[in-house]
């Protein structure tokens, strides 16, 4: 029996999602991408779901684009369109990760190039193991950084980091990605699975529609001017403040307790 290369787990409030072609080191074929969007669309409609973890199988965490995908190698006298793979396969799966109203935390367990690296960096939060490394692997192959990389990673790093990295094709160690800001946490291998884990627990347990506006808020900043900025603010406010959760949260605060979030 052959196995599914996106495997979904669910324990309760947390879905896991793991790439699951371990002896290509995760390779992004046509078929795990369009695997991955609808793993993300049923976790995003799973109201029971309240936070997504991201991983890989294996010793990686994806090894990008699959180059020996039929998508990659043109027919005799065609060229290649991967800008029409990239509408087709690769871009629901980053809606899906930016827009999902609920947090995506990403576990880099091991080597993430190409695209594998920059649907990681997609997530909202994103953490490595020890042994983790980050390749823009693209110029290597004579293409450009794609999978939304260009956008993500100069608003973490900053531009000059950025085209370093990029133009060299050179591996990031995951502690060099810690300090420059590409992840927010590394931990030892021996214990990553269960770190990473026990972080989108606690992320599972918080009060979900108000990590939606974080996120919102967060993206919306880049764009907006100041007033525009405190008008966001307020009017998610104005939701947030109706909502369960934040009934929860006061009273448990009055009355000295842990808060019992409830998602809604
Ligand atoms: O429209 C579009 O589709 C365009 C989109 C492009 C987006 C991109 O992601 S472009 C960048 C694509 N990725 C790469 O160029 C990286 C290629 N891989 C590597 O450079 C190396 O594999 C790594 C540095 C990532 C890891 O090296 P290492 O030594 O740890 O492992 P390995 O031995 O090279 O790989 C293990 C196996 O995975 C091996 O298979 P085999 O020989 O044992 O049967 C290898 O061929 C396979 N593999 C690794 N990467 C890919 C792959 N197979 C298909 N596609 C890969 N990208």
């Amino acid at each position: 029996m052959t196995e599914a290369v996106v495997r979904v787990e669910r324990d309760q409030a947390l879905t896991t999602i793991v790439l699951n072609r371990p002896r290509k080191l995760n390779a992004l074929s046509g078929e795990l991408l369009r695997a991955l969007a609808q793993a993300l669309a049923e976790a995003e409609a799973d109201e029971g779901c309240r936070c997504v973890l991201l991983t890989g199988a294996g010793r990686g965490f994806s090894a990008g684009a699959d180059l020996t995908d039929l998508d990659m190698q043109p027919a005799p006298g065609q060229s290649l369109d991967l800008g029409a793979t990239l509408h087709e396969t690769y871009h629901p799966v980053l809606h899906r990760i930016r827009a999902m109203p609920k947090p995506v935390v990403a576990a880099i367990n091991g080597i993430a190039a190409g695209a594998g690296c920059n649907i990681g960096l997609a997530a909202d939060v994103v953490v490595a193991a020890r042994s983790a490394r980050f390749i823009q692997a693209f110029i290597k192959i004579g293409l450009a950084p794609d999978a939304g990389g260009s956008w993500i990673i100069p608003r973490l790093i900053g531009r000059g980091r950025a085209l370093q990295w990029m133009m060299s094709g050179e591996a990031l160690d995951a502690q060099t990605a810690l300090d420059w800001g590409l992840v927010s946490a590394v931990y030892d291998d021996e214990s990553f699975a269960d770190e990473a884990g026990a972080l989108a627990r606690r992320m599972a347990a918080q009060p979900t529609a108000a990590l939606a506006a974080i996120k919102q808020l967060l993206d919306a900043s880049s764009e907006n001017d100041f007033p525009a900025q405190l008008d966001l603010e307020a009017s998610l406010q104005s939701r947030l403040g109706r909502s369960q959760d934040a009934v929860e949260g006061i009273s448990a605060f009055i009355q000295k307790r842990e808060p019992a979030f409830q998602g809604r």
